[in-house]
């Protein structure tokens, strides 16, 4: 009951009902979402927290923050921007995305036109590169603009567990707390080595669990759009103050920044140590136009099956051939970087680099195994983790 149209099940139809039933294996902080078209950028997800019973709950106090990139009601929908970009940047684009002089542009030359692209719209960030193809004109924070942002409470001195989930569609968000340090504790639902740090940035489909301790006062919980311009915003009360304005600049994140690929797993959550029983690469690749994002050079659902035998140890290879960062989610498994063994199931591959995750065949099926820029996702940047269970 993975949900994925085509792949585990028919469509739920307009009007219908189906009823998910599934065992919750592991603690931690989720998010559910469709995988038809681009809904997930019209708002349809929400967030699902797996409480640990044997957690010893070292906090005070747990809020959950959900990120998002937003441009629905604004006269321009979704669709209409998947359907913009497929054709290649005709004048409908207006001012969301310059596509002139695009055409036959490949994402995969470097030095060529993603880079000088981007730089025009300014989506290019000295920690993902490209770091989106769409300018929107709002980022929400539990679905609040920066001109009436949530109020986050709390007593001052408190401990605070925050649960962050990007749930944005070409967005990555640096996070962080103005006048404090956090500490990540949980990266995508597993726990790590606890690291404190000054910001986080995280991609879509990303989440991170990061403990604070509030001082008293009002802050500012910044999360600002990466490579682009704007911000979203909830405003941290503990205590008498002025709430800050939608455009408030914290120092924090133009210090230090944390990126889950730097991240070491918990001790408990460690993959036994085992070489890889097979291994399978998959390149990244795609254009702007067409616009069409590939894995090993093909769209899905043309890509290759990624078999499997159930009770192996596989590696993914993930091999970037384009300019711009893509957040590469696998359903079913939680995977382990194999350069510090953090258990993650969504995982940022920069421009031009190549990243390694290891995973325990233990979940026999077909699992969707994509980028989780939705726009990507949905122009082709998907294949299956296929197998069969054993008897
Ligand atoms: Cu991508």
């Amino acid at each position: 009951m993975d949900g994925v149209p085509g792949m585990t099940q028919d469509p739920i139809p307009a009007g219908g009902t189906f009823r998910y039933e599934f065992t919750a294996p592991h603690p931690g902080t989720y998010f559910y979402h469709p995988h038809s078209g681009v809904q997930l950028d019209r708002g349809l997800y929400g967030v699902l927290v797996v409480d640990d019973p044997h957690e010893p709950g070292r906090y005070d106090a747990e809020w959950i923050v959900v990120l998002d990139d937003w441009v629905d009601g604004t006269g321009r929908t979704p669709d209409q921007i998947l359907a913009d970009l497929q054709e290649g940047g005709d004048d409908s684009m207006g001012d969301m995305h310059d596509m002139g002089g695009m055409e036959g542009m490949d994402h995969g030359s470097m030095g060529g036109s993603m880079g000088g692209m981007h730089g025009i719209e300014g989506m290019q960030s000295p920690l993902l590169g490209g770091a989106g193809d769409i300018v929107y004109p709002h980022y929400l924070l539990n679905g609040r603009t920066t001109e009436d942002p949530v109020t986050l409470s709390a007593k001052p001195g408190q401990r605070v567990r925050i649960r962050f989930v990007n749930a944005g569609s070409d967005t990555a968000f640096r996070v962080a707390v103005g006048g404090h340090r956090m500490t990540v504790t949980h990266s995508d639902g597993f726990p790590v080595v606890p690291v404190p740090t000054d910001a986080l940035l995280i991609g879509m489909g990303e989440r991170f669990d990061a403990t604070v301790t509030i001082g008293e006062g009002v802050y500012p919980l910044v999360a600002t759009a990466e490579g682009k311009q704007g911000q979203a915003l909830a405003v941290i009360r503990t205590g008498a103050g002025r709430p800050p304005t939608g455009d408030v600049k914290v120092r924090e994140p133009a210090r230090q920044v944390l990126l889950g690929t730097v991240l070491s797993a918990a001790e408990s959550v460690r993959l036994d140590p085992r070489s890889a029983d097979r291994s399978h690469d998959l390149v990244l690749g795609g254009s702007m136009a067409p616009y069409r994002w590939t894995i090993n050079g093909k769209t899905f659902p043309d890509t290759d099956p990624l078999q499997l035998t159930q009770g192996e140890r596989v590696r993914l290879r993930f091999v970037n051939h384009s300019m711009m960062f893509h957040p590469m989610h696998v359903h079913g498994h939680t995977f382990a970087l194999t350069n510090s063994g953090a258990r993650k199931d969504t995982v940022i591959v920069r421009p031009m680099a190549t990243l390694d995750v290891d995973l325990d065949a233990d979940n026999p099926g077909q699992w969707a195994t994509h980028c989780h820029n939705i726009y990507h996702a949905e122009t082709g940047m998907m294949t299956t983790l296929s197998y069969q269970g054993q008897e």
